[in-house]
């Protein structure tokens, strides 16, 4: 059996020792709930030499008294059983939502008196065709009576069949507001709908009039009759060049550690750790239906947690290796997510390419290594797709699909999304994801450097074009914007390690599906999230700075993460330094995302920049080395 890494993720046993432990030493009874419980990351420190010290197991918790809402953060050795912290949240702290109490709230909700009363008054009468879809707050949205306490609101919507889909028909103007520690309706808003509107929201072939499947599409199969080039040891994966740890929490999902590309003899580092660290998905309707519809998806809700199995055949095509995630429950049990994290080869097309006149042609193709996980938070779903090249690319990778918000209106369409079905509209929102990327260009001392395009406006043919580029050394500086009219990107350089031509090796973050926030600065979801004001953010490599939005969205009124730590303006030259890259999709809504989405695709790339000395692929072989005959 593969020994253990430090930072594989905790296993079954562990996620129970930790419950066991918090309930032993420190008081936690039945009427607790966990929110978390993690691994703690070993310090990098303690990674060096592991054969000889590997470093203790360190387990991360966070629970809450359900009976007085106070909440605790311990940290807990695996090794000794013993409580190494145990600290009191702060006023305004909550726990993230967990999947527990979505299923409690709608169980809660479907047998209170006064919601049966309210959908019987809309003629709906099957509590079974009713879904109530509990969602998370800002603290300022909450009514003022019930501030402090654990509080969510609800949308509620029902099914046309017990197998239609129910995000097609929204129940419009009733919102149930619920304590979630007692799981008590605190207030019912009930508005008066107008008349339903007839729509079509299926996207089950067979739940869909008239829809005759396409008829002219033949197999096409992918096979690697000598299997897949990559190697998978417990967590650690390599594949020709690369190699990296997988790693998967409940809050950022698929984490990639240690990540490596070997040139000429040596594994070189190209980053510490790759994950996503919040997710923003603020709608822009102010109608009463929306306007506190904001979601932190990693924050409040974990995409480890919302992460689901993935299938051979529809999610993965070819070779496909899997790993499964062990996750807990409110309650502190483990559970397992099958084949949560995919890893697989794909063909992409040519790589290089050139026709010399006398030699004729040479060309390479091009093969890439996937990792991937998808998420489904409620109604939508979140792919993200990790990829490796021959060339030492990264491109990373969220395609966005599933089921749009969508809302019925009376009279004249509301301006704040489009028509997309008979009286029915879907409001215009924004995705914005940060990734945070701890890259270590060939050891950890980098600087990053804004880089842009600078035209010479004089001289002879008024052609000239130089590049510039400026280090940032502050925090401050390393506040960053998009610029499309200066081609703007970001160089993380080691300028104490030089390539073949001389000059510092690099890694360059090439900023796609960079969006504005499109925000008034001082709007309660801005506050929360001022990660989401600029394109980068630059901070020194510190311990416990992992989430961007605060450690504690829920509920907050605050952004608690990146405007506070990088208010201190430290330094950020030659350093190891962490990138906060904000990306995502300003989601206009269109009738052709209705009744499901097709993937809207979005990506960033990671690009080496001077980091080889020339072109690195050109040792990928004109054809399949095993197979010269083909
Ligand atoms: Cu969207």
């Amino acid at each position: 059996m593969t020994r253990r890494h430090p930072l594989d993720p905790l296993t079954a046993d562990e996620i129970r020792a930790t419950a066991a432990i918090v309930r032993s030493e420190c008081g936690v009874t039945d009427r607790w709930r966990f929110a978390s419980i993690d691994l703690k990351e070993p310090s990098r420190g303690s990674l060096s030499d592991i054969a000889q010290s590997p470093p203790g197991r360190v387990a991360e918790v966070v629970c809450w008294n359900r009976d007085d809402g106070a909440a605790f953060k311990g940290t807990l050795s695996l090794d000794s059983n013993s409580v190494l912290s145990w600290e009191r949240l702060l006023p305004g702290e909550h726990p993230a939502m967990t999947p527990d109490e979505f299923h409690e709230c709608d169980t809660a909700l479907r047998n209170h008196p006064r919601v049966i009363e309210a959908l019987a008054q809309r003629g709906v009468t099957d509590m079974d065709l009713v879904l109530f879809d509990t969602w998370a707050y800002g603290a300022e949205l909450v009514p003022e009576a019930y501030r402090g306490r654990r509080i969510a609101w609800a949308d509620v919507w029902h099914r046309n069949s017990p197998e239609s889909n129910p995000y097609a028909n929204m129940v419009s103007g009733l919102h149930p507001i619920v304590d979630l520690n007692t799981m008590e309706l605190v207030e019912l808003e009930d508005v008066e709908p107008g008349p339903p509107p007839h729509i079509m929201g299926e996207y089950d072939p067979k739940l869909v009039p008239g829809l005759k499947l396409r008829d002219d599409i033949k197999p096409l199969d992918i096979t690697q009759r000598d299997g897949a080039s990559f190697t998978l040891d417990g967590n650690h994966l390599k594949w020709q060049k690369w190699a990296m740890r997988l790693g998967f929490n409940y809050r950022e999902g698929l984490v990639l550690h240690t990540l490596t590309y070997e040139d000429g003899g040596r594994q070189r580092n190209i980053a510490h750790r790759l994950s996503f660290a919040e997710m923003v998905v603020p709608y822009r309707d102010p109608t009463p239906d929306h306007y506190r519809r904001t979601a932190f998806d990693i924050g409040e809700w974990g995409l480890g947690l919302m992460t689901t199995s993935l299938e051979l055949g529809c999610d993965c095509l070819g070779e496909i290796a899997y790993l499964d995630a062990v996750l807990f429950d409110s309650h502190g049990e483990p559970y397992t997510i099958r084949n949560a994290i995919c890893i697989h080869e794909e063909d992409d097309g040519v790589l290089w390419k050139h026709v010399d006149e006398r030699t004729g042609a040479e060309t390479r193709r091009m093969r890439r290594l996937v990792v991937s996980f998808h998420a489904t938070v409620a109604n939508y779903e979140y792919l993200v797709y990790w990829r490796f090249y021959q060339d030492g690319n990264i491109q990373c990778e969220v395609r966005a699909t599933g089921i749009m918000v969508t809302t019925p209106f009376a009279g004249d369409p509301p301006p704040y999304g489009t028509v997309i079905d008979d009286r029915t509209y879907a409001p215009f929102h924004q995705h914005f994801i940060v990734a945070r990327l701890d890259l270590d260009v060939d050891g950890e001392r980098n600087t990053v450097y804004a880089t842009e395009a600078a035209p010479v406006p004089d001289g002879r043919y008024r052609i000239a074009l130089t590049q510039r580029a400026t280090p940032l050394r502050s925090e401050r500086e390393g506040v960053q914007d998009y610029d499309w009219g200066r081609q703007r990107g970001w160089k993380v350089v080691n300028d104490n390690v030089t390539n073949g031509l001389g000059t510092p090796v690099g890694y360059k973050l090439e900023p796609g599906a960079a969006i504005p926030p499109l925000l008034d600065a001082d709007s309660p979801v801005v506050r929360r999230a001022r990660a989401i004001e600029h394109t980068l953010w630059v901070t020194p490599y510190a311990e416990d700075e992992r989430w961007p939005c605060g450690e504690f969205p829920n509920l907050s009124a605050d952004d608690s993460g990146l405007p506070v730590w990088t208010a201190r303006d430290r330094e950020i030259e030659n350093t190891d330094v962490v990138l906060w890259y904000v990306f995502g999709i300003n989601h206009v809504t269109r009738p052709e995302d209705w009744p499901v989405m097709p993937v809207d695709t979005v990506s960033f790339w990671l690009k080496p920049f001077g980091f080889f000395d020339r072109n690195p692929a050109l040792d990928v072989p004109g054809h399949d080395p095993a197979h010269p005959d083909v």
